[in-house]
């Protein structure tokens, strides 16, 4: 299990860049006097903190980051241009180590702090400064002094973006290895997950976010029935659920001898009730929260999609009433997590509501980790 994000990287500020030995040549002027510029400042590496990132996913691709450096001082006393700076933003909460000896050199623990974690070399003089009474025509100048340069562990502590709800064996261990890189045991029986798994989710348009997996809710859970509301607080923060609905009941209704199909839905609303119910037993806040209703195991139903279709219709309408909010754009979503299908539709829907709750929050477009200056940089 892991709720701590890491990653190693270099970072290097560059280096100055070095002064200029030049004499001023003029028609008039055959012995003009020193004019070599200084060399330009090696760029920083700067980190921010950023409070609308949650993950170090990014610093797992990209592991070397280095600032470009000061440019050559020329003659008539022109100074080399500064290397440009490189930003990198990491999520809020994130300790900076020295990769070596592991002693933590910043905390970022307010949005927006900055910390220079290397810095450029200054540029070199150029022979210009170095005339004296003495001595009018130097022929040096100084190189520039090289950057600093870092191995780093990042550490996070990951928070929950997204928690995924349900009662035990809807899918929610399956759907968390499906989208993250997360092991968790999967079983058909209840209760398989003991203890909440958090998996790093890659969402579409490069963003990312945080999803756990609770242990399975069941009626009663506020009274202690099941494991309880133990694990509740886990997702107690995070900006939305998916709650998973297991597609199995619907079969199991729909081939009730003398039922409707329209009643194919009573056992999934009995069951998104119940789990609300606990929910708002354990903190009333939690049933305000952005929610996406989800069936899963989409496969076994696929043989009917007339069936599938009516349900969706229908539970649609009833997941409007019963939580007084608007359905989100094809609500409820219906995947299969062990088969993969729907998965793309869903990450583009959490993506989308995790956007803007972060919009709500404010500082929306604070989405890259890497400032696009730094990417220029590079090339
Ligand atoms: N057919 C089918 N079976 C699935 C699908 N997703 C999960 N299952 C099965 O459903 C069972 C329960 O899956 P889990 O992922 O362990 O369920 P869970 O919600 O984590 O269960 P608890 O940890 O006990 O709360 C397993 O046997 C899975 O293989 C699916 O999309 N289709
Ligand atoms: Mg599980």
């Amino acid at each position: 299990m892991r709720f701590i994000d890491e990653a190693t990287i270099r970072v290097s500020a560059g280096h100055g860049g070095p002064g200029c030995v030049s004499f001023r040549r003029e028609t008039f002027e055959p012995r003009g006097g020193p004019d070599g510029g200084d060399g330009g400042d090696g760029g920083n590496v700067i980190f921010i903190a950023n409070q609308q990132l949650s993950t170090l996913q990014d610093f797992r691709y990209k592991r070397e980051y280095r600032a470009p450096n000061g440019m050559h001082g020329s003659g008539s006393n022109k100074a080399g241009r500064d290397g440009e700076n490189i930003v990198l933003r990491v999520p809020l909460g994130t300790i900076v180590r020295d990769a070596e000896t592991k002693e933590v050199l910043i905390d970022f623990d307010h949005d927006g702090q900055e910390w220079v974690a290397c810095k450029g070399g200054r540029g070199g003089k150029g022979n210009s400064h170095f005339t004296t009474s003495t001595h009018q025509a130097p022929r040096f100048a100084q190189p520039g002094e090289e950057g600093g340069a870092l191995n780093v562990l990042l550490e996070l502590k990951l928070l929950a973006d997204v928690g995924i709800i349900g009662f035990p064996n809807a899918g929610k261990s399956t759907l968390i290895s499906r989208i993250s890189a997360a092991k968790p045991k999967i079983a058909d029986y209840p209760f398989t997950t003991l203890t909440p798994n958090l998996g790093v989710v890659a969402l579409p348009e490069g963003s990312s976010c945080v999803v756990a997996d609770v242990p399975g809710l069941i009626e009663g859970a506020h009274k202690g029935a099941g494991l309880g509301h133990k694990f509740l607080k886990h997702i107690e923060r995070t900006r939305l659920f998916i709650h998973l609905l297991d597609g199995t009941k619907i079969l199991e209704d729909a081939t009730v001898p003398g039922e409707e199909k329209s009643l194919a839905i009573t056992g999934l609303i009995d069951r998104y009730i119940a789990i609300r119910t606990e929910l708002g037993l354990f903190n009333e806040a939690l049933l305000h929260k952005p929610e996406l209703v989800v069936i899963n195991k989409l496969d076994i139903l696929q043989s009917d999609p007339e069936l599938v279709e009516s349900v969706r219709k229908s539970l649609r309408d009833r997941i409007a009433s019963i939580r007084g909010t608007n359905p989100e754009p094809n609500e409820p979503l219906i995947i299969s997590a062990a088969a993969g299908s729907g998965i793309s539709e869903l990450l583009f829907a959490v993506s989308r509501i995790l956007k803007e709750a972060k919009r709500q929050e404010g500082g929306a477009d604070k989405e890259t980790v890497i400032l696009p200056d730094s990417e220029k940089i590079r090339s």
